[in-house]
């Protein structure tokens, strides 16, 4: 058997018994931009191992009290069929409590996610791009397609730091009942900013995060296949997560991170942070802090 790829090293448990579930789903299949987002997922659980167990932020380590899988299937996908299989399969293996955090791989694989394990609440989509063609190079899985997906499937979505639009689609999301649209422009402003923390942390029911990761600014996270200027900071990002992921009237369904395109490291590793972060934001969410030592991290050897 091939070595493992472990995040932070953290040795696997049981399906199971696992708290948290990586789900790497490298797939490439209608990238227009740069490619590579097919190398995502592996690059982004071997940069785990430049973050520190310790989460400085909520001042614990998440891993001491609770439990990993890494799924360890990391081939791209080859086609929609796969892809669609791939999905189903990996996700009747899952509980509901159990956090689900995929790791693309183009934007195209989150409609697939969402239809598994949200049947219906709220999309929290963050984006440099609207992606709400209803087709696009004759291809209605198109990753420039996947906000358009997901509102077909009766959710309702929050779109964050979009800033590129195709004028029809920005004309069409006007019109749209089901989409509350925080742009990057609007956004500049604190005021904006603050009436967005309000909303996420006013949502309620179940609700899906789908992090494309050219919503950051490229100062951020400069590794994606269609780079835009502006963008949202890190900590601004941290901010709108924790007042998602600390919700009690929200049930967090799925959390995907999209388009990263592996660099000489700096996209990889903040990707990785950035699980970290989630996954300590939903662990003090569900109190994890309070419960027993008996975490991924107790079980490896370290310094
Ligand atoms: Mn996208």
């Amino acid at each position: 058997m091939d070595k493992e790829v472990l995040f932070q090293g953290l040795p696997n448990v049981e399906l199971s018994k696992a708290d948290v579930v990586l789900f790497p789903l490298g797939c490439e299949l209608t990238v227009c931009g740069l490619g590579g987002t097919a190398q995502a997922p592996k690059a982004i659980v071997e940069a785990g191992m430049d973050i520190e167990y310790f989460e400085e932020e909520m001042g614990w380590s998440p891993f001491l009290h609770m439990k990993l899988h890494t799924l360890q299937r990391f081939q791209p996908v080859g086609s929609f069929q796969e892809l669609q299989k791939r999905v189903s399969k990996t996700l009747s293996k899952l509980k509901k409590k159990q956090l689900l955090i995929t790791l693309g791989g183009e934007h195209s694989i989150s409609p697939f996610v969402v239809k598994q394990r949200l049947e219906k609440g709220t999309v929290v989509f963050f984006d440099a791009h609207a992606d709400y063609r209803t087709s696009y190079h004759k291809e209605s899985n198109n990753h420039a397609c996947a906000m358009y997906n997901l509102e077909r499937q009766g959710h309702k979505i929050v779109a964050i730091g979009l800033r590129s639009f195709f004028e029809e689609e920005f004309v069409r999301l006007k019109n749209s009942k089901n989409i509350t649209v925080y742009s990057d422009l609007a956004l500049q402003k604190k005021k904006m900013r603050k009436k967005l923390q309000k909303k996420l942390s006013s949502l309620s029911g179940d609700v899906y995060i789908s992090i494309d990761m050219d919503a950051f600014s490229p100062s951020v996270v400069p590794g994606v296949g269609t780079p835009q200027p502006g963008g949202i900071e890190w900590y601004d990002m941290l901010r709108y997560l924790k007042a998602l992921l600390g919700n009690e009237k929200i049930r967090v369904v799925g959390v995907d991170l999209v388009e990263l395109v592996p660099d000489s490291g700096v996209s990889q590793i903040a990707a990785a942070k950035l699980v970290q972060k989630i996954v300590s934001y939903y662990g003090i969410r569900y109190g994890f802090d309070m419960k027993k030592r008996n975490g991924s991290q107790t079980m490896r050897e370290y310094e």
